[in-house]
Parts: C-alpha cells; structure tokens; sequence
C-alpha cells in the first residue's frame, strides 16, 4: 500500500510540468484590486474614449491592455449617491439623506450593514480608502479636534487617508485614519455650514482676497485664497494646499501599496480632480488649451499613471485589476470662473451624450469604465451595460466570498463582463438624477419630472419632463427623439419594471 502511494506520487512528479500547471492555477493568487474613482470626468474627457483636445496616455494604457466600457454606469448623476451605492451595492435612492452632502455631514452608511472593503477583508485582502470621501463623518456635530469616527474604518477600510467631502467644501484638510493630519491643539478647528463664524473674511464680502472667483455659490470661507462652501475657522496648519494634493493623495496610495505589496491588497483611490476648484498643479498648466479644466484632466491621468507606475516598480502589475471609472458626468462651470466654458472649444465632455452631472441624461451617469488584469484580461472594447453597483457581487464572486442575505442588494455579479469574457451585461439598470430612469434592451424611460429644463448656472440639459419621456438610445445615443407618444406599451412595461425595482427593497437575484 505504501509502496503504491510513494510510485503515484513519484509518477506526479515525473508529469511535472502538467502537475505544476495545474497547481499554479488552483492556487493562483488573489489578484490585488485598485479601483480609481475620479470625480466629474465625463465619457468623452479622455483620449482613449474620442478627446483629442486633451492628453491622456496613462488611461489610454489601461484601456490598451484592458477592456475600455462603453456603457458602463455610476448609480447617479452627482457624487454622494454613487459613491454610497458603490460601497454598499444599494441604489442609494432607496435611502433618504444620500444627496449631496455638506462637508459636515455624519457618516451616511450603517457600520453594521456589509460594504465591499469589509467583504473584501473576509476574502484576505488589506483595505484602504485614499482621496474623496464625501460619505460623512461621525455621528453628528462631529469635533475635528479630536478622534473622528464613525468612518472609513468602521466601514472595513484598514487605513484610510482623506478629503472629508469634496474640494470645494469645509473643512479643507486632510484625514488620516481618525486624526486630522498635522492639527495644532492650540489652533482648534470650527465648522459650521449655518452661519459665517466671528468676522472671518467671506469670499461674498472679501472678493479682492480670492485667487479665483466663484461664479455662482462658493462665497463662503476663503482657504488658500478659493472661498468655498460652509465656514470654517482655525486648523491653519492643517489646512490643504489644492494644487498639491494629487501628490497627496499619490503618496498615499504608494506608500499602501508599497506596504502591501506580498498579501492581497484593495486601493479605493478617489481623486480630487477634475471636480471644482480645478487648481491643478502649476506643472500642468497649459497642458491643454482648455484651462484649468482640461489641466485638471492631465493632472489626474499623471496620478493615474504614478499609481500604475508604482505597480510596475513593485512587479505587481500582471496580478492587479486596476479599474478606472467617474462618480458622474461632466460639468463645465460648475460655480468658479475658471474659463471652462471659454476654452472649451470643440471638445464634448460627454461625448455623444446628452446632458451631464445632475442629468437624467446619459450624460449624467454614463461614465468611462476601464478594467486591467494582464493576467486574465484580454484587451477589448465592450458594450455590456454594467453598473457601478455591481462590482460589490462582481468582486465577491472574483474571490469567493459569498453574500449574506441583506448585502448588497441591488448589486449583479457581471464578473464575466467586467473581466471582458462576455459581451452581456445587465438587462437593465436604473439611473438616478433628479428623477429615476429605467435603460433596458434598446429603450430608456426617464420617469416624469417637471421643473425647468436647464439648470441655469452650470446649462446642464436636466432631462426633465411633464410626462414620461421615451428613447431609443441603441440608435439615438443622444436622446433627442422622445418616442413616448408613439410606443405607450413600451412606456408601460418600462414604467412597470421602473415601479417594481423601486418598491422591492431588493434587485440582487
Ligand atoms: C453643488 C455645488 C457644486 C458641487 C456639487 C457637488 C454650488 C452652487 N454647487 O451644490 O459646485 O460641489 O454640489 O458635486 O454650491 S459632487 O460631485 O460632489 O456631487
Ligand atoms: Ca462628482
């Protein structure tokens, strides 16, 4: 009997190569997952997806070796949503209290409900969150001054360095783990987003101390001569520099990167760029000819590329999937002047789309959506609808976790999509700006939603409507021939399953 053991086992060995083979695959590594999370870049913002007024060579890389999506969506039409959606799989509709939030907001997700960096933890990997929170913080009225939490960490992120909400919104420093970084005790800092604290300079009353002026909103406390959104005083050592904080947030992500680079690692890495104050580095201005707006894209595809170049470094690049998507479409004057609309010349932000951030619009949620694995992925371009809701499935499916029942809700597992092996993506997803849209097969309803058509300081195309509007977006990608009239069955069954995914509290097979 011994005997027969040792011969088989010598045979295995003498069959090394196909018994090397197939261990390697059995035990193949988890992969190590980077997703990219810009802020209010539109579909047609990168030269990889039809830009040719802007460069963008690092995206176009990993749109080279991977699958460049063309109708991949964020859940909404602004930042917080999509946001919340993603790191629950929850549309965030179903939840009151998800819109924009101000930067002194309490922490939006339940620590006890399950999020993608917790599951991810449950599969091995080392969970981070680098760059725009803009979840909340806290459980209300939150001291800066002291310990910060609930947050990222009570979320199932390990480490997590931050932008407690967005460019433009107090209190403007940076987060680490539960600690604003570099705060001197003696410098307390104050929030308040009612009324202007003491008699503090106000971009409303002091416009002659501003580097850039607002165009509309953003009048409130002046920080590095950009008045903002909500007051703020004290912290003036920790107060963030705009124009360094890509490297911030680069050296973040590297150093995390670099600390994990032997066990399975998950880099939620949002920049700052391209959303507002668009104060990119002085390197970059006059990259493109449109201004800060476009000098903003050539900073973000730099970070894009510092990140992919520190994988490299690390010899880590053919086992991570690195994706790279937007919270929402694009805006051009979205409250500063800072010649956006002047020198945006002939390039279409949203590509061929109509409308962009705040819009029902495909612009509004249809996003560029780029996914790399040299070691499984083979390059393409796919059309499969896929939202940023699924990669919550996706990803437990990629690292065999299962989901427990009340995860993830509205969440699909499109893993074969996102990793290029199938053309088919969802049958349908809703979009949600200022109201709810059902896309399935050829047609999209946007549900109706009357009020004005454009909203007037940023000219955003809303996508509203009396009535229920009908397109058929296989053929007229840029919604602009309203079928309603004339297909009211398909209105119907649109309108139907819109009303059903509404009222179940869950879409998740
Ligand atoms: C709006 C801001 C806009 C931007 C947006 C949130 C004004 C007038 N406009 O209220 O500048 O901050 O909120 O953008 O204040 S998001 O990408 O974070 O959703
Ligand atoms: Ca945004």
């Amino acid at each position: 009997m011994v005997g027969i053991m040792q011969r088989r086992s010598f045979l295995q060995l003498a069959s090394s190569s196909l018994a090397s083979f197939s261990a390697a695959r059995a035990a193949a590594p988890l992969p190590n997952i980077v997703y990219i999370y810009a802020d209010d870049v539109g579909y047609g913002d990168l030269a990889c997806y039809g830009a040719t007024s802007v460069k963008t060579p690092n995206l176009d890389r990993i749109a080279r070796s991977g699958v460049r999506f063309t109708d991949a969506h964020s859940s909404s039409a602004t930042c917080t949503p999509s946001r919340y959606t993603l790191l629950t799989g929850e549309y965030a509709w179903r939840k009151p209290g998800t819109g924009v939030l101000p930067g002194d907001a309490r922490l939006i997700i339940d620590p006890a409900r399950p999020t993608l960096p917790r599951m991810l933890k449950g599969a091995g990997y080392r969970t981070c969150a680098v760059g725009k929170w803009h979840l909340g913080l806290g459980s209300g009225n939150l001291d800066w001054n002291t310990e910060i939490k609930p947050g990222p960490l009570e979320l199932g992120f390990d480490t997590a360095f931050l932008m407690p909400a967005t460019g433009d919104r107090v209190p403007c420093v940076y987060v680490k783990d539960r600690r604003v970084v570099n705060l001197d005790p003696n410098d307390p800092i104050r929030v308040d987003y009612s009324k202007p604290i003491g008699d503090e300079p106000t971009g409303r009353k002091n416009p002659e101390l501003l580097k850039m002026q607002p165009s509309h909103g953003h009048d409130m406390a002046i920080v590095n001569g950009v008045s903002r959104i909500g007051y703020m005083t004290g912290g003036k050592s920790a107060l963030w520099k705009d124009e360094t904080m890509a490297e911030e947030f680069v050296k973040a992500g590297s150093s995390f990167i670099e600390q994990n680079r032997t066990n399975p690692f998950f880099l939620y890495f949002a920049t700052h760029d391209i959303h507002v104050p668009r104060l990119p580095n002085p390197r970059f201005g006059g990259k493109t000819t449109m201004g800060p707006r476009g000098d903003a894209i050539a900073e973000l595809d730099w970070t894009v590329g510092q990140i992919l170049n520190q994988l490299d470094t690390l010899g880590l690049t053919k086992n991570t999937l690195v994706m790279f998507s937007s919270d929402n479409g694009p805006v051009v004057d979205d409250g500063y002047r800072d010649d956006a609309v002047e020198k945006l010349g002939s390039h279409r932000p949203a590509g061929p789309h109509r409308g962009g951030k705040y819009s029902n619009f495909e612009g509004g949620t249809r996003v560029p959506f780029l996914a790399s694995w040299p070691a499984r992925i083979k390059p393409g371009v796919s059309g499969a609808l896929i939202g940023q809701q699924d990669l919550f499935s996706s990803l437990a499916a990629l690292t065999g976790q299962k989901l427990s029942a009340d995860a993830a809700p509205d969440s699909f597992n499109m893993l074969p999509a996102l990793l290029g092996e199938s053309k088919t993506g969802r049958e349908w997803i809703v979009e949600h700006a200022r109201t709810l849209s059902m896309r399935k097969g050829e047609y999209k309803l946007i549900s109706a939603n009357p009020g004005p058509k454009i909203q007037v300081n940023t000219n955003t195309d809303l996508g509203t409507g009396d009535k229920p509007q009908l397109y058929r977006v296989s053929e007229d990608i840029g919604e602009t021939k309203n079928l309603a009239e004339q297909m009211p069955d398909k209105v119907q069954e649109l309108s139907q399953l819109l009303d059903w995914a509404r009222k179940t509290p869950q879409t998740r097979p």
